[in-house]
């Protein structure tokens, strides 16, 4: 327990020292917010009807990364699914399902 404890605080150390340089180097604008990841994420698992090769199910994988919020995503043609992690703050499951079923596919609540 002691060992972690002292690596954590290297790593902080380290962590401190690479941030002050940079804030040093240059004036960049600061576009970190905007990289920032949500806080918090939720993930659904939908079923997928309508898919049948894999062409369908890149069509839904760019219609879901379309959506502002969306983290993750993983669209199964064998288990006819789709799971999806999204920021709840900015998306939602219902959002979701419209976006697949405007792509052309019926969404199915697991
Ligand atoms: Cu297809």
């Amino acid at each position: 327990m002691k060992k972690i404890f002292i690596i954590l605080l290297a790593a902080g150390f380290m962590l401190s020292c690479s941030q002050s340089e940079q804030a040093g180097a240059d004036s960049e604008p600061d576009n970190k917010v905007a990289m920032e990841k949500p806080s918090e994420t939720k993930t659904i698992s939908v079923g997928v009807e309508g898919m049948t090769c894999q062409g369908c199910v890149s069509s839904i994988e760019t219609a879901i990364a379309a959506v502002d919020g969306v983290v993750d995503q993983k669209v199964n043609l064998k288990s006819n699914s789709a799971s999806i992690t999204f920021d709840p703050a900015q998306t939602d499951a219902k959002k979701l399902a419209e976006v697949i079923g405007d792509a052309g596919y019926t969404v199915s609540v697991n």
